[in-house]
């Protein structure tokens, strides 16, 4: 390291930075910050020190030169317009996101994508060693990125490293169809903690570990032989910012903005929302058919019922995602076409992003919000309904297949694979007495408010720090003592055991 260059006692990696590059009317270039919650989280992280974030830019060829934005350190990491295609396109995107979500469209395989995501992993690890200073905190984000935590350890083993995975990790019989299954692994174990959405996702993790390398585990730890370590696993499941959020809610801009909205849809009786990315693991395609066959029933109609779905535009170069909206609005067009009358569309379909306070008001505006997917993470979409319904009003149907509903089970909960299941949620999310739902809501908000994305991010980085130690091989780090046991950690795992009301095997 030369000694003139900035270090930073945290350091996050993340395929993205949280910026946006905007080409100002002059010509000028501006970053503005993107509104994701992680950066909410890390922006309360790292009020209180110094942090850099290490990512990509978002345009392919020569990465910009580091700057620094709002108190944050961005480290750019170039990508070529080939690595685009086969590291993020293709094995992020058409190899990981599969068979991390059930396999839900078939997986695709090529050896040149797997050169392309080491070789990309390779070039984070390199900018995360030049950036971290001597013993800092290294926390590594999502799936892009799973070799990085042992190449990091490589370069710098005086370094804490962190994982957290935000999309579900699969049961072993899914993962072991990945011919570069161990070398996955071995990535991850190059850490000190691993951080997942649920338990059942912790688990599955440490099964592959042990089934597939043989390592030994026992409870949530797994040891790397070898190394005389151990690394941990666990579920810290990720939130929204709720006080920051709640407040622009209650603006009275945004709360005019949601009547407006209803009115603008012919003030509807019910007004069903859905805001997803267009991905197929949503369950667009199943919440659309649900209420297809409700109309074609006479169960609902319009004008008095109407659903309004926002679909954000999303990895458009991968074919299954091509498939997809073709499928979706080929399916908008013909439910609209029999059953929408003039002037009472059935469902307005809109593929746009939108800004925060609009994304508030159509939550506000929303009796019921339905939630569908057949595989999810989390889903952040449910957390951020709830936590716009300061006035208690509106309904969230949410999907067993979520991390959410795994803490936000006084929800209308659904599968959402059984189509007449779903409709009957559909219906007694709309027929539940207003007292029971406000009751209902009052509980899913407080849930959400005592979770928020700050706590989420003060424990992970708690866990990291309270994660079994590892002997010191070479002089001049911090003292990191033999491997010892960690009563925080133990501790810590049973508290992420009882926040888990229904714990579920994510194998189906
Ligand atoms: P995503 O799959 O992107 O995230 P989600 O958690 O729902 O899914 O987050 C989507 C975000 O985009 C939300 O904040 C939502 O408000 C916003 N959004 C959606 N449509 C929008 C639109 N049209 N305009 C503006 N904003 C829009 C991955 C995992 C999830 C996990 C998150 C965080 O797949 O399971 O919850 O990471 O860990």
């Amino acid at each position: 390291m030369s000694p003139e260059r900035q270090t930073f006692d945290l350091v996050i990696a993340a395929n993205r930075l949280p910026v946006d590059k905007v080409i100002t009317d002059d010509g000028e270039i501006e970053w503005r910050r993107s509104p994701g919650g992680l950066v909410t989280a890390m922006e309360s992280v790292m009020r209180t020190q110094p942090g850099a974030w290490v990512g990509w830019a978002g345009d392919s060829g020569e990465a910009p030169e580091p700057f620094d934005e709002d108190g944050i350190h961005l480290h750019p990491v170039a990508l070529s317009a080939e690595e685009v295609r086969d590291y993020y396109e293709g094995f992020s995107n058409d190899t990981l996101w599969p068979i991390y979500h059930d396999v839900i469209v078939p997986a695709t395989f090529h050896r040149e994508w797997w050169a392309a995501y080491r070789a990309v992993n390779e070039r984070f690890a390199r900018a995360v060693a030049e950036v971290a200073a001597e013993g800092a905190r290294v926390w590594v984000q999502d799936y892009q990125l799973q070799l990085v935590p042992a190449l990091v350890r490589e370069l710098r083993p005086d370094v804490r490293i962190g994982w957290f995975n935000h999309i579900p990790f699969p049961p072993v019989e899914l993962f072991a169809q990945l011919p570069w299954r161990a070398q996955l692994l071995e990535g991850l174990l190059g850490a000190d903690f691993l951080g997942f959405q649920r338990q059942a996702d912790a688990r599955n993790f440490v099964r592959a570990c042990r089934q597939l390398l043989g390592a030994p585990t026992k409870r949530d730890l797994v040891t790397v032989e070898g190394q005389h370590r151990r690394v941990r696993a666990a579920a810290i499941p990720i939130s929204v910012d709720f006080h920051g959020l709640e407040e622009l809610a209650k603006r009275p801009d945004v709360m005019a903005r949601a009547r407006e909205i209803r009115a603008s849809l012919g003030d509807p009786e019910v007004l069903m929302l859905g805001v997803d990315r267009l991905d197929y693991t949503k369950g667009i395609r199943h919440r659309l058919k649900a209420y297809e066959e409700l109309l074609s029933e006479r169960r609902l109609g319009p004008p008095e019922v109407t659903l309004v779905q926002v679909a954000t535009p999303s990895r458009e170069r991968v074919e299954a995602y091509r498939t997809l909206r073709n499928e979706i609005e080929q399916t908008v067009g013909r439910i609209n076409g029999d059953l929408a009358k003039i002037g009472a569309p059935a469902v307005h379909y809109l593929h746009h992003s939108y800004p925060r306070e609009e994304m508030a008001a159509l939550f506000q505006a929303a009796d019921v919000m339905l939630v569908t997917p057949l595989r999810d993470g989390m889903n952040l979409v449910a957390k951020e309904y709830v936590t716009c319904r300061h006035d208690l009003g509106g309904a969230l149907v949410l999907s067993e297949f979520t991390g959410a509903w795994h803490e936000l089970h006084q929800a209308f909960a659904c599968n959402p694979h059984d189509i007449e299941g779903l409709k009957q949620t559909i219906l007694r999310a709309i027929n539940t007495p207003a007292k029971d739902k406000q009751r209902i809501m009052r509980a899913l908000r407080r849930r959400v408010a005592d979770h928020d994305v700050q706590r989420w991010a003060a424990r992970y980085l708690a866990a990291l720090d309270a994660a079994p130690e590892v002997p010191q091989p070479t002089a001049g780090g911090p003292s990191r003592s033999a491997e010892k046991p960690n009563p925080a950690a133990v501790q810590d795992s049973s508290h992420a055991a009882a926040q888990e009301p229904a714990p579920q095997e994510a194998g189906r």
